[in-house]
C-alpha cells in the first residue's frame, strides 16, 4: 500500500518535473533551501542566521540522500551480508563539503548558494564537526564508512551518540586548557532519531540458575536496572554511487521517563535522578592516553553500544525472516580494538540465554562472526578491567567468560601438558595479583580473524602481544595496512591539486587509486614543477592566514613548513622535534651567516587531561615558540607555531600546506599512523623512523623520496636489553648537552629552571622512548632535509612522486583486503529506479 503511494507520488511528480526535495539543478535547489529555512527553520532570509542557512542547506542535502538511503536499508533487510562495524568512536568531521562532493552536486550548490546571495565557503564554515573520536582509531572508522558506502558494501556504523565529543582545546599562557566540545548545541541536521528502534541494557544484579521444563540447565540475568537505547542514524553516502550506508549512534535514556512506583511513593525526585543516572552513560567521550584504569563508566558505555548493536541485529536478521543461527551469514562484526570485545560474551548471552541455542552452536555462531582489530602494543593502553568490577556491573557476563576460559584453557591443556607458565600467560583472566578480565584476549579467543594495522606492527602483535594465541592459532592471524580516503584528504581538501592531476590524468584516481602512477611521467616536466609548487604555494599561504588569525603570528609561506599534528604523547616523540628546533636556534644564534632555509615549525595536537608529561610537553613548545619568535635574530630564519584545536576541520587545512612531515615516533610504538599518509597524498616529504605504515610508505614511493632516520624496532629492543643510558649520550654529544643544559638553566621558561625539569630528569634517567639515542642521527637527517630543499625541482621530483605512489595508502584498498581475506562479504548495487 505505502509502496503503491510511493509510486504514484513519483509519477505525478515526474509530470511537473523535478521536486524540490530532489531536484539537483541550482534553481531547484535554491528554491529547497529557502522551503527549509522557512518550514525547518522557522525563518524569512532577512533575519537567518548563518547557522539557519547552514541548517536550511543541509536538510536540502540530506533530502538528497534520503531515497538512497532508504534503497540501501532495503537491501540490508533482503538478506544480503552486510558488515557490523562496531567502533567506540567515529571521528567523521564535518558532514556537509563531504555530501556535496560524493553526491556530485558541489558546483549546483555552489550556484544555487550565490544566487540567493551566499557563499558556500561560509556555510561550510558554520559547522561544528562531530568530534566522537580521540584520534587516529576514531578517524579510521569514519574513513572506512565512506570506502564501504563508496565500494557498494553494505555495511552499520555502531557506536555512541556522545553528548560531548573530545573536548575542544584553547592555550592560555602555553598550557592546554579543555572546554567542552557542545556540538550539538546548535542542532545536527544528518541525524535521524529513530525512538522505536530502541533496546534494552541491563546492569549489576545477579543470575539465578535452573532446569527448564526440558530438563536444559539455564541462567536468568535479574539485573538490578536497566536503560534504554535509541537509534540515531546518519546517512553516509559513497563517492558517485547509490549506497547510502547507516552510521547507527546510541544514546542512553531512562527506561521510563520517569519511574511510576517511586512517583507513586511520593519520591519524584527520586525518579528523575534515575533518568539522568540513565543518561550519563552516552554523554561523554573518554579521552584516551590515559593509563586505562577501572573506570565503570566506561565499561558500561561499551557494553551500552554493544549490546544494543548485537540485539540491532538480531533484530535486522529477524526481519529478513531469518533466525538466530544465520547470523555470520548476514553479519561481518568487526571490533574496532578491544572496545567492543564485550561483543563476544554478549553474543553469546543472547543466544544462549535468549535464544535458548546449546553453548557450542552459539560459540562457533560467535566465533564465525567476529573479527577483532589491534590498534596498539602499549602496555599501559591494553585494555583490563578488574575482575570485581565485572562482577558487580555484568555478572552474567563474567559467568560466561570464566566459562569460555574453562573450555578454552582445558584445550591448551590437552596441546602443552603440564605448561602452566602458558596456561597462566594466555588465559583470559590475569591473576598475577588483583585479578582482570584480558579484553585483548577474549577479542582473540572470540575472533576467527585477528589483524594488526600495519605489517611490522602486525609482525609484532604475532611476535610480542599475543605470541602465545598465534601459536595456537597462526590461520587466524592477517595483516591490514590502514589506508585514508582519498575525497576527504585529497580532492575535498586539496582542490588544487586535485584539479592539476585530474587535468592531467582524468578524475579516475579518485575511485581507483592505482591509476595516480599516472601522474609519474609528468615528474620531470618542468611547467608541471611550477604548478605543482604553485598549488602548494597556495595553500601555504592559506595556512598563514589561518594562523595569522588563530595566533596572531606571521609566518612566511616561502618558508619551510615543517608540521607535525598528532596526539601530543611521548612514544610520538614531539619533543625530539623541539630538540631540533632548539638545535637549529643555537647553530643560527652562534653562527648568523648558517646556510639553511627558513622554516616554519608548526605543531598542532590535543594532550589527555590526566597525561601531565602530554601537558608539558605543549608548554614547551609555547615556551621555545615564545622565546625564538621575539628573538629579532631569528626573522626570516625561524619561526615555531602551536596550532590549537587540532581536530578534521584543521587538519584538512594542514595537510595540503606541509612541504615536511613528520613521522618521528619510536620504531616499534606507532602502530600504523594515518597522518603520515595524508601528508603525502598531499605531496609533502616525509621524515622519519622505520615505524608504523612509515616502512610502507617508504617502501612505495622510494627511499630517495623520503628522510629516514632512527633506530630500528630491533635496534629498539636489543640496546634496551643491553641496558640503555641515555646520560651516556647527553656526556658524550657537546651539542645535545647545550640544549638540554638550556632547558634546565630557565632559559626558555622566563628564568624557571623547575618548570621543565621533570621532562629533562626523565629524559635523562629512563629516555623510555630513546629520543636521546636518536637525537644525532635525526638532526643529521634535518640536514639533509635542508640540503633538498634548496633545490627545488629536486624537492618537486621527489614530492610528485611521493603523491604518484600513494595510491596504496586509500582506504578503499583497505577495505577491499577486509572483504577478502575477513568479511566474505561483495558489493551489492543498490539500484534506484
Ligand atoms: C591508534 C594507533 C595509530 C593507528 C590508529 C588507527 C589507538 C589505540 N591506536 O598508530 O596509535 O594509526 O590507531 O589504526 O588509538
Amino acid at each position: 500500500m505505502s509502496e503503491r503511494k510511493h509510486d504514484f507520488e513519483r509519477a505525478s511528480l515526474s509530470k511537473v518535473g523535478e521536486h524540490v526535495r530532489t531536484g539537483l539543478s541550482p534553481e531547484i535547489l535554491g528554491r529547497a533551501i529557502l522551503e527549509n529555512l522557512y518550514y525547518l527553520q522557522g525563518r524569512i532570509p532577512r533575519v537567518a542566521t548563518p547557522n539557519d542557512w547552514y541548517m536550511a542547506l543541509s536538510y536540502t542535502v540530506r533530502d538528497r540522500l534520503l531515497e538512497r538511503w532508504i534503497r540501501t536499508v532495503e537491501s540490508l533487510q533482503h538478506n544480503a551480508k552486510a558488515v557490523g562495524y562496531l567502533s567506540a568512536e567515529f571521528l567523521m568531521g564535518p558532514q556537509l563539503g563531504k555530501n556535496l562532493l560524493n553526491l556530485g552536486i558541489f558546483e549546483q550548490v555552489q550556484d544555487a548558494a550565490a544566487k540567493l546571495g551566499l557563499n558556500l565557503q561560509d556555510i561550510l564554515e558554520q559547522e561544528e564537526e562531530p568530534g566522537l573520536g580521540n584520534g587516529g582509531l576514531g578517524r579510521l572508522a569514519a574513513c572506512y564508512m565512506d570506502s564501504l558506502a563508496s565500494l557498494e558494501i553494505l555495511a552499520i556504523g555502531y557506536g555512541i551518540r556522545y553528548e560531548f565529543g573530545i573536548f575542544d582545546q584553547e592555550i592560555r599562557e602555553g598550557w592546554q586548557v579543555e572546554l567542552t566540545d557542545k556540538w550539538l548545541r546548535l542542532g545536527n541536521p544528518w541525524e535521524i532519531p529513530r525512538p522505536e528502534i530502541a533496546f534494552p541494557v541491563g546492569f549489576g544484579g545477579h543470575t539465578e540458575a535452573c532446569f527448564d521444563d526440558q530438563g536444559r540447565y539455564r541462567v536468568r540475568w535479574i539485573p538490578e536496572h536497566v536503560v534504554r537505547g535509541i537509534a540515531y542514524d546518519t546517512p553516509v553516502v559513497g563517492y558517485r554511487v547509490n549506497t547510502t550506508n547507516l552510521l547507527r549512534l546510541w544514546k542512553a535514556e531512562a527506561f521510563e521517563s520517569f519511574d511510576l512506583r517511586a512517583f507513586n511513593m511520593g519520591d519524584y525526585y527520586g525518579a528523575v535522578e534515575e533518568k539522568v543516572a540513565s543518561e550519563t552513560l552516552s554523554k561523554v567521550l573518554y579521552p584516551n592516553d590515559e593509563p586505562v584504569a577501572g573506570k565503570k563508566l566506561r565499561l558500561m558505555q561499551q557494553y551500552f553500544f554493544v549490546s544494543c548493536s548485537l540485539q540491532d541485529m538480531l533484530r535486522i536478521l529477524k526481519l529478513g525472516g531469518k533466525a538466530p543461527d544465520h547470523f555470520p551469514l548476514h553479519f561481518a562484526v568487526q571490533l574496532n580494538d578491544t572496545h567492543p570485545s564485550i561483543a563476544v560474551p554478549e553474543l553469546m548471552r543472547l543466544l544462549v540465554d535468549d535464544h535458548l541455542m546449546d553453548w557450542d552452536q552459539a560459540w562457533q555462531i560467535t566465533q564465525k562472526t567476529i573479527a577483532y582489530t589491534n590498534h596498539t602494543l602499549l602496555p599501559e593502553a591494553l585494555e583490563k578491567w578488574p575482575v570485581a568490577l565485572f562482577r558487580t556491573t555484568l555478572p552474567r557476563h563474567l559467568e560466561i567468560i570464566y566459562e569460555i576460559n574453562r573450555r578454552f584453557l582445558d584445550d591448551v591443556r590437552k596441546l602443552y601438558p603440564g605448561d602452566e607458565g602458558r596456561a597462566a600467560r594466555i588465559s583470559l583472566i590475569d591473576e598475577s595479583g588483583e585479578r582482570y578480565v584480558r579484553m585483548a584476549h577474549l577479542a582473540a579467543v572470540g575472533s576467527h580473524a585477528i589483524n594488526g594495522v600495519a605489517v611490522l606492527h602486525s609482525e609484532l602483535l604475532k611476535r610480542n602481544a599475543l605470541r602465545d594465541f598465534h601459536e595456537l592459532y597462526p590461520e587466524r592471524f592477517f595483516n591490514v595496512t590502514n589506508g585514508v580516503t582519498p575525497r576527504r584528504w585529497m580532492v575535498l581538501c586539496n582542490a588544487g591539486l586535485a584539479a592539476l592531476i585530474t587535468g592531467k590524468i582524468g578524475d579516475r584516481w579518485i575511485k581507483r587509486e592505482e591509476d595516480l602512477r599516472k601522474i609519474e611521467q609528468f615528474a620531470d616536466d618542468p611547467q608541471f614543477h611550477d604548478e605543482w609548487r604553485r598549488v602548494k604555494m597556495n595553500n601555504k599561504t592559506t595556512l598563514a592566514a589561518f594562523i595569522k588569525e588563530r595566533t596572531g603570528l606571521l609566518v612566511d609561506p616561502e618558508s619551510l613548513f615543517d608540521i607535525q599534528v598528532k596526539r601530543i604523547h611521548e612514544y610520538k616523540r614531539q619533543h625530539l622535534n623541539v630538540l631540533h628546533i632548539i638545535t637549529l636556534y643555537r647553530r643560527i644564534k652562534r653562527q648568523p651567516g648558517l646556510d639553511c632555509p627558513p622554516r616554519t615549525v608548526i605543531f598542532g595536537g590535543k594532550a589527555a587531561p590526566g597525561y601531565t608529561m602530554a601537558k608539558l610537553i605543549i608548554k614547551l613548545i609555547n615556551s621555545v615558540a615564545e622565546v625564538i619568535n621575539n628573538d629579532p635574530d631569528m626573522a626570516g630564519r625561524l619561526r615555531v607555531v602551536f596550532l590549537p584545536d587540532f581536530n578534521v576541520r584543521n587538519g584538512q587545512r594542514v595537510y595540503p600546506a606541509a612541504d615536511l612531515s613528520e613521522q618521528i615516533s619510536t620504531a616499534g610504538k606507532e602502530a600504523s599512523g594515518t597522518g603520515n599518509m595524508k601528508f603525502a597524498m598531499n605531496g609533502a616529504l616525509t621524515i622519519g623512523t622505520l615505524d608504523g605504515a612509515n616502512i610502507e610508505i617508504r617502501e612505495e614511493v622510494g627511499e630517495k623520496n623520503f628522510f629516514l632516520f632512527g633506530l630500528t624496532a630491533e635496534e629498539v629492543t636489543e640496546l634496551k636489553s643491553k641496558g640503555y643510558n641515555p646520560m651516556d649520550y647527553y656526556t658524550s654529544n657537546h651539542e645535545l648537552r647545550e640544549v638540554l643544559d638550556s632547558l634546565r638553566s630557565g632559559f626558555f621558561s622566563s628564568g624557571d629552571a623547575n618548570l621543565f625539569r621533570p621532562l629533562v630528569d626523565s629524559l635523562l634517567c629512563h629516555d623510555e622512548y630513546m629520543v636521546l639515542a636518536d637525537y644525532q642521527p635525526y638532526i643529521d637527517c634535518q640536514d639533509r632535509v635542508n640540503r633538498a630543499f634548496r633545490e627545488p625541482d629536486k624537492w618537486a621530483r621527489m614530492s610528485i612522486l611521493n603523491v604518484a605512489r600513494i595510491g596504496k595508502f586509500s582506504s578503499d584498498r583497505s577495505i577491499r583486503e577486509y572483504c577478502r581475506k575477513i568479511w566474505e562479504v561483495n558489493p551489492v548495487r543498490v539500484a534506484i529506479d
